[in-house]
């Protein structure tokens, strides 16, 4: 078993003066002096980087067209097709990025009644080859066009333009960019994403992350088009989820955490307000009730289903692998059947994880029959099952999502035709240390610097691995040593938006260099996000 047996007490005084460090200057434009009409100072100009872009995850297709750049005015409009609700809130979604910071009305008309010349224009239709996420813009100095088979693909394309604008209009007011010129490269992109699932997850079970923390972390996903945020809803330490029918859960087993702090839980209403932000974020959310190991915090709450293998009382300690629903006790299926029943209710998404990773009290044999059982109990409630790489040892089907983490065989997944998202510790286990001189995060699985988080290929992971029997790629947080945001973001800055790379773009357009120096120019973005990130050595920060 890997050690990750200390909870230990940091200072983030540092971290904290990361997240503070200044934004990257922008000059405004000099007043004209007094007798100097004939040439008065031109008003400044500022542009994403051209000719080489920094947009990450890199397109598919980019090509600049030479051509002069776009100018954001107080003239520009944006359209909108009005008769897809979805697809014109990310109008609205568009104009609330860009009004605080330049100043401009950027008023929403349907798109048939803009004019093209001078506007944005977010428009469903055109090439079904870009599939449900995929989408295509122009550039021109006579506007911006930007085409999707559906909303998600406008979203889409929206972060791509953002990231094609200056870091500035990141801000919440008008101060840097007053009086500025604001520039987009002329630039024809088709884009579409190489996977469907590109996950994040956030362990809330170690550690409480309120729901305007979780908002913020679902922020900075939707920035590098992430579509999953798997939340870790329940383990040893915590029971973070409001089950109505079963109120003991969040009564006894919410109240503390890693460390002996208070704690927390979502009620039904908070975990709604998740799904629909991120829902807004195309972001879909899914929820781990981690079973059946991992559960002390459930069986303080019902003892009569832990078969006395160790007596139940709050865990605050950082071990895994000792605790376990007892697999004969009926008791248990109507627990585990109430908080699915429930979960899956409040869930729109389609997936319902399962957990089943380290269980160490059980025989092969009662963890296959417990894992099959829940997996159907999912499968009834007509969603699909996800869980750890362990419940390849149970009875699957084809809906399955198989997340590899540790296992070195993906085979007995594979054979049952399920899928597998990508999540190897060594390289994506975003609470891995970066050095040995990061204070946070664990080192069981080794140290995990900028470059080995990005430098790899899913598909060749493993020998069984291949582009067809991947359904993605997932980066987890778990959060034993992470008592705050600010340390969660040190931890997912920058490892985050590479892994959110991998599972964009093509393989054939990435490599470390070119993502490298790309990644450089997001820092000054991340400082006016007040997104914490960690300096890594390798990068030649801006
Ligand atoms: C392993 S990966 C775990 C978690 C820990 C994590 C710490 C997995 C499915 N289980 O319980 O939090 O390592 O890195």
């Amino acid at each position: 078993m890997h050690d990750i047996r200390r909870a230990r007490t940091y200072s983030f005084a540092a971290l904290l003066f990361l997240a503070c460090a200044p934004a990257a200057r922008v000059e405004p434009a000099a007043p004209p002096s007094p007798g100097d009409e004939a040439a008065p100072a031109p008003a400044e100009t500022i542009t994403a980087e051209a000719p080489a872009h920094a947009i990450i995850p890199t397109p598919a297709q980019l090509d600049f067209t030479g051509g002069p750049p776009f100018t954001l005015s107080a003239e520009t409009a944006i359209g909108v097709e009005t008769t897809d609700s979805a697809a014109a809130s990310v109008g609205e979604y568009l104009a609330a990025l860009l009004r605080p910071s330049t100043g401009f009305n950027l008023p929403i008309h349907p798109v048939a009644e803009v004019p093209a010349q001078g506007s944005i224009r977010l428009r469903l239709g055109g090439d079904a080859s870009l599939g449900e996420e995929g989408y295509r813009m122009e550039v021109s100095a006579g506007g911006i066009e930007l085409t999707a088979a559906a909303p998600a693909g406008l979203f889409y394309g929206v972060q791509t333009l953002r990231q094609l604008l200056p870091p500035e209009i990141e801000h919440d007011y008008n101060g840097p960019l007053r009086d500025a010129t604001i520039t987009v490269p002329a630039v024809t992109i088709v884009d579409r994403p190489r996977f469907a699932w590109r996950g994040a997850m956030l362990d809330v079970a170690r550690h409480f992350f309120t729901v305007d923390e979780v908002k913020e972390y679902i922020d900075g996903l939707a920035l590098y088009k992430i579509n999953v945020l798997h939340l870790h809803l329940s383990d040893d330490q915590g029971w973070r989820i409001e089950i109505r029918s079963r109120p003991r859960l969040t009564e006894v087993g919410s109240v503390t955490q890693v460390g002996g702090g208070p704690g927390g839980f979502y009620t039904q209403e908070d975990y709604a307000e998740i799904v629909r932000y991120a829902r807004s974020r195309f972001i879909t959310i899914v929820p781990e009730i981690d079973l059946p190991g991992h559960t002390n915090a459930a069986l303080v709450a019902y003892p009569e289903l832990s078969c006395g293998t160790r007596p139940p009382a709050l865990y605050t300690g950082t071990d895994v692998g000792f605790s376990t629903f007892c697999v004969d006790n009926p008791g248990t299926y109507e627990l585990i059947g109430d908080v699915l029943r429930e979960l899956a209710q409040l869930t729109p998404g389609d997936y319902l994880h399962i957990g089943g990773d380290e269980v160490e009290a059980l025989t092969d044999e009662e963890y296959a029959r417990f894992v099959g059982r829940v997996h159907q109990v999912v499968t009834d409630l007509g969603k699909r099952a996800v869980g750890w790489d362990e419940i390849s040892k149970a009875r699957l089907d084809s809906t399955t999502l198989v997340q590899l983490w540790a296992g070195k065989s993906v085979a007995n997944a594979l054979r049952q035709g399920a899928k597998i998202v990508v999540s190897p510790a060594s390289r994506v286990y975003l609470d891995m240390k970066y050095d040995e001189h990061t204070e946070l995060g664990l080192s069981w699985a080794g140290l995990t610097d900028v470059r080995e988080a990005y430098d790899w290929d899913p598909a060749n992971f493993l020998d069984e691995l291949s582009e067809e029997n991947i359904a993605g790629v997932e980066a987890p947080l778990w959060a034993e040593t992470l008592r705050n945001l600010p340390s969660a973001q040190y931890m997912a800055f920058p490892r985050l938006p590479g892994v959110a790379e991998i599972a964009w773009s093509p393989q054939a357009k990435r490599n470390w260099e070119d993502y490298r120096a790309r990644l450089a120019a997001h820092a000054p973005r991340w400082r006016i996000l007040g997104i914490n990130y960690y300096r890594a050595p390798e990068i030649d920060w801006r």
